[in-house]
């Protein structure tokens, strides 16, 4: 039995992400922090940028005509627009800046986690940074996360993610968007429309559009959702920016996804 300790799961929040696969916390970092971490992922921006520029530095590919750079933390991936050196995602990112890895024990994370986890003892899956710039940060079409990583991890259902948001989130700079209960079938089919990564995006079909949600609110809230919530967003048509940070945890002592080691969570 998990002791309930200040930021645990509540009842509530339990039932929703039971029902609906998603609960929000709105505005619950503080402003500073929230300022702080912003530094710190423009850092890691600007880190990443120039590990990918260096000569023979990382890998680069494209999957579906888009910009791919594997460098030795993290891939990098950029915006769509044909020759763009903007930066779309990078994964993971913890290791790009002390404050983004000490972020990952925050108690204001841990502790809901331990709750969906369903365990006090957690470790790290894998952390991204979506940057969505002004104008120009593309949206994501619907999928879920899991048949990213059921290739990789045997406890698919045990991955709950938490996206923090770095700046007001709303529809006009491409907030995260979620179909309620669309968790509830597990892994659903992908689309076949020949691409090299349309099987990862989930068949309309085979979801309730209906059940669409927009997850908006301001610096600091937090958005946890399952690893089977279908979810995207649109494009950045705003002059705001739109980050956040992404972070995905599961049972203590099991190896990340991106790097073969344990982040045990503190
Ligand atoms: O950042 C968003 O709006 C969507 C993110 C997303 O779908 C993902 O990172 O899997």
């Amino acid at each position: 039995m998990l002791e309930q300790q200040p930021h645990s799961l509540t009842a509530a929040e339990r039932e929703a992400y039971r029902n609906d696969g998603f609960f929000v916390r709105r505005g619950v970092f503080p402003a500073a922090e929230v300022a702080r971490l912003s530094t710190a992922v423009e850092a890691a921006n600007r880190a990443a940028l120039a590990a990918a520029a260096e000569p023979g530095g990382g890998a680069t590919y494209h999957l579906d005509g888009n910009r791919f750079v594997d460098t030795a933390a993290c891939t990098v991936q950029f915006e769509h627009q044909p020759g763009s050196d903007t930066v779309r995602v990078i994964e993971p990112i913890h290791v790009l800046h002390p404050a983004l890895d000490t972020l990952l024990d925050h108690p204001l994370l841990v502790r809901p986690m331990q709750g969906l986890v369903g365990q006090s003892r957690l470790a790290l899956w894998t952390a991204k940074l979506n940057l969505k710039r002004p104008r120009e940060g593309s949206g994501f079409g619907w999928h879920q996360d899991s048949p990213y990583w059921m290739h990789n991890c045997r406890h698919v259902d045990r991955l709950p993610n938490v996206m923090l948001a770095l700046d007001e989130q709303s529809a006009d700079n491409g907030c995260f968007e979620v179909i309620r209960g669309s968790h509830k079938q597990g892994i659903l089919p992908g689309t076949s429309d020949g691409s090299q990564l349309g099987g990862f995006f989930t068949d309309p079909a085979c979801f309730d559009l209906s059940q669409r949600v927009r997850l908006t609110g301001p610096p600091g809230s937090l958005f946890f959702f399952s690893p089977h919530s279908v979810h995207g967003s649109r494009p950045n048509r705003s002059s705001r920016p739109r980050r956040a940070l992404i972070m995905t945890y599961q049972p203590g002592g099991q190896p990340m996804l991106k790097i073969p080691a344990v982040r045990n969570i503190n």
